[in-house]
């Protein structure tokens, strides 16, 4: 396994909408070990191939405890089936957007299909910090940032910093 290379907004990688993958075979479960790797080394409890510059609709996500077992899912063409009307704010970070948070809200519950490790269609019911996870890194498939949520205020906050350390070199 190796670890990747994480694309640092702002990039138009990251602003790139991603391909569905035909089926889930060597090749894609080598992505998916790679991309779970440098998820734990970042560390983060999620990462989507377009922010290691793949553009294909695989994500990988673990939001259990730090203290508790490890619960990976590696995740091809995720669709969101349904969504709850209740809606959960959480204090949001991407590993693209080193050190910058915002309050993100988001359906509270989210109904995802999608296809596992092992090429077998799968459907979750995911809450709490696992459904927004999930979402987060659906909108990466889909060329969307967390910033895209939050007032124009705060996002060119939050870019015009990016913008900086970019130039200071403090990104690598
Ligand atoms: O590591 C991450 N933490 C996080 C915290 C709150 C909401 C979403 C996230 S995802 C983020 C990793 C990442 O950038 N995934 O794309
Ligand atoms: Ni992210």
């Amino acid at each position: 396994m190796s670890i990747l290379s994480i694309v640092k907004a702002p990039d138009p990688i990251l602003k790139k909408r991603s391909m569905p993958v035909d089926a889930v075979n060597d090749e894609i479960r080598r992505l998916m070990d790679d991309m779970l790797e440098t998820m734990y080394a970042a560390p983060g409890i999620g990462l989507a191939a377009p922010q290691v510059a793949i553009h294909k609709r695989v994500i990988v996500v673990d939001a259990s405890d730090r203290d508790s077992e490890r619960s990976p899912l590696q995740i091809a063409n995720p669709e969101i089936v349904k969504k709850s009307d209740d809606i959960a704010s959480f204090d949001e970070g991407c590993l693209s957007f080193p050190d910058q948070y915002a309050e993100v809200e988001r359906p509270a519950r989210v109904w995802v299909r999608y296809i596992d490790y092992n090429n077998l269609p799968q459907e979750i019911e995911a809450e709490g910090l696992l459904s927004t996870c999930i979402q987060h890194e659906i909108d990466h498939l889909d060329g969307r940032l967390f910033v895209d949520h939050i007032s124009m205020l705060k996002r060119n906050m939050i870019l015009r910093k990016m913008t900086k350390l970019k130039k200071a070199g403090a990104l690598t």
